[in-house]
């Protein structure tokens, strides 16, 4: 029972740690990937939690699971209910806390206030969006995305992955594609708790982020193509090397990156060469782009650099270049009411904080596209993430579902 007035941080931990070993391969990583097999585990387990919370679990087209408390006497859509959530789908050889933080310390934060005998003014949901990462289906944010109506949720549903396989069937095989028509729920506000999954907070020792921004991102995949040749035979000065231009871009990238005054980042995730043999010159390069600026304006210059700087490089190196976009998000900004009762309630509990934009995507930045939100961080340990490596000391996880536990009841109050 929670009397005083804080999270049952045991329950929490325990479930983190509890859902962090679900899709853990014969090697020990962790790989959760949307609608995959051991996406459902995670998600059977999740079901299993809200319903033992006695919150009634809704699933909608896009598998966005939702689990509600609807007080006795309200009806959802009259009554828009504050949402709270994230996700539960991993990259690959990921960590424990992106996103399973957010939708478990959600859960905790509605136990806790039923626990205490809190009569809420309207229902409050905690939600688990589908496909945040955009590892298998691009973009990213997907299933947010939809909810927001910033995506049709038939096209959603027929994205191929980079594995062949199509996410509506891949839902239906795992048992979550539901009835309910994404954004059937009109959240009256939307709050969201992360890990920071960069350095600032434990570099600066705030336990505390209330994230008032978030950059924009431009995903695309970019195809090179030349000739394959024979590698000991072939005189440089002959080549249509798709290989070599390929890394030429990866190093104007970076230059771009590190030469500019702007926090910009620009990251070559994902790169395949055909034929791939070591003694033929790549005749094929396929590789993604992933850039990222607080400032639209200056996203848009940089897209508008990287794409010269390919015409350039077609030239120079006699190959073809075709790019293809997967994902572009603007920049977008917290609701500041939210933000401002984030840093009251961490006063109100003595803990320090800062306001934080975020450098990393999150359902929010969709949400935000149809009702007020805000996200509150949490420290990331050498800021570390999208990594086995990633870690929040528990104090900081428990510190971080204590504030939203407080932000909810104050929202959930009027
Ligand atoms: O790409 C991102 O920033 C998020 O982790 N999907
Ligand atoms: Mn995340
Ligand atoms: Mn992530
Ligand atoms: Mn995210």
């Amino acid at each position: 029972m929670s009397s005083d007035n804080s999270i049952r941080s045991e329950r929490l931990l325990r479930r983190l740690r509890e859902l962090g070993d679900i899709g853990r391969e014969a090697d020990g990583r962790l790989v959760r990937l949307a609608a995959s097999d051991t996406e459902k585990l995670g998600r059977d387990r999740v079901a299993s939690w809200i319903r033992d919370a006695g919150l009634e679990v809704a699933v909608d087209r896009i598998g966005n699971m939702f689990g509600i408390w609807r007080p006795v006497g309200y009806e959802l859509v009259d009554d828009a209910p504050i949402m709270i959530g994230s996700h539960i789908d991993t990259v690959i050889n990921a960590g424990i806390y992106d996103g399973c933080y957010g939708v478990l310390g959600g859960l905790e934060v509605i136990e806790t206030l039923k626990e205490e005998g809190f009569m809420p003014a309207r229902p409050i949901v905690v939600a688990a969006f589908t496909n945040e990462e955009g590892v298998r289906y691009a973009p990213d944010m997907m299933g947010s995305l939809v909810y927001a109506g910033g995506l049709d949720v038939d096209a959603a549903l027929a994205t191929v992955g980079n594995d062949g396989t199509v996410l509506g069937d891949e839902l239906s095989r795992i048992g979550y594609a539901g009835p309910q028509e994404p954004g059937f729920l009109r959240p009256r506000a939307y709050v969201e708790l992360h890990i920071e999954q960069g350095p600032v907070l434990e570099r600066e020792g705030i336990p505390i982020g209330a994230v008032e921004n978030l950059q924009g991102i431009s995903w695309q995949r970019i195809t090179i193509e030349g000739d394959a040749n024979h590698a000991g035979t072939t005189p440089i000065s002959m080549r249509r090397d798709a290989g070599l231009a390929a890394a030429r871009v990866i190093t104007f990238l970076r230059d771009q990156a590190r030469n500019s005054n702007s926090p910009m980042v620009a990251t070559v995730g994902c790169i395949a060469f055909e034929p791939n043999a070591i003694n033929v010159i790549p005749s094929k390069a396929t590789f993604t782009v992933d850039l990222r600026d607080p400032d639209e304006n200056r996203l848009q210059t940089e897209e508008a650099a990287l794409a010269a700087f390919l015409v350039e490089i077609a030239s120079d190196e006699q190959v073809s270049v075709t790019t293809e976009r997967l994902a572009r998000f603007q920049p977008v900004t917290f609701d500041k009411g939210i933000v401002t009762l984030v840093e009251q309630a961490a006063a109100a509990r003595d803990l320090r904080s800062r306001r934080i934009t975020s450098g990393a995507g999150h359902d929010a930045q969709m949400i935000a596209r149809i009702a007020p939100s805000a996200m509150i961080f949490v420290p990331s340990i050498a800021g570390i993430s999208h990594n086995p490596r990633e870690v929040t000391p528990d104090a900081d996880l428990v510190s971080g579902a204590n504030v939203l536990l407080d932000v909810v009841r104050k929202l959930a109050s009027e």
